[in-house]
């Protein structure tokens, strides 16, 4: 699948189950209580066990466009980044800088960690309602952002996980977008 390389770090997009990746991180598109639900959020937590909402029970919940830590617990991943995605409502309710947020929040939490490798599946395009090629230009916009603004980051990988062949499509048409920005 394509990739994409930027200073040290490495943007990939992959096809599969985010609740596979052997990564530092995973990020999980969560709501508001972190108490879990449907989507990636309860397949995150199937395949990380009860201890995970053990763990998010103690966090009091997390704002739209923030983003909170747990372990992986039986997950490969050790850690989970919860973050929660704006609903869509029409794109004119702060959306794109919530959206945004999220990406950008997740990747400063995952630094603060000494987290390297990260897989983020497409936050807000599922339950959420969020335009996929919008959102996948944000996703990929706000992370080589924060690469050029941190060039001594320690983040190695970064892997957009993708459910099905329409988002794989979205990222790589903005991936494209970048390369020909740069030429
Ligand atoms: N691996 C990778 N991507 C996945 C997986 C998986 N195992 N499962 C789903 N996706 P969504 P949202 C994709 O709905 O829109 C929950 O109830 C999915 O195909 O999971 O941010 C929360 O608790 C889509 O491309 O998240 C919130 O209430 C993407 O992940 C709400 O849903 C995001 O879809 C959050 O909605």
């Amino acid at each position: 699948m394509k990739k994409l390389q930027f200073n040290q770090t490495t943007l990939h997009v992959v096809k599969g189950d985010i609740t596979r990746c052997e990564v530092d991180a995973v990020v999980n598109a969560a709501n508001e209580s972190l108490l879990g639900g449907g989507g990636v959020d309860g397949a995150i937590h199937r395949a990380a066990g009860p201890e995970l909402l053990a763990a998010c029970r103690t966090l009091d919940g997390c704002r739209t466009g923030d983003a909170k830590l747990t372990p992986g617990f039986r997950l490969k991943a050790a850690h989970v980044i919860h973050t929660v995605g704006p609903v869509w409502r029409g794109g004119m309710h702060g959306e794109a800088d919530l959206l945004a947020s999220c990406y950008q929040k997740s990747l400063e939490l995952a630094e603060a960690h000494g987290i390297r490798t990260l897989a983020f599946p497409a936050i807000s395009t599922g339950i959420y309602g969020y335009p996929l090629e919008q959102a996948t230009a944000i996703a990929v916009g706000t992370v080589l952002k924060y690469l050029e603004n941190q060039p001594e980051s320690d983040i190695t990988e970064i892997t957009f996980v993708c459910f099905d062949d329409a988002t794989v499509y979205a990222y790589e048409q903005a991936f494209e977008e970048f390369e020909r920005g740069t030429d």
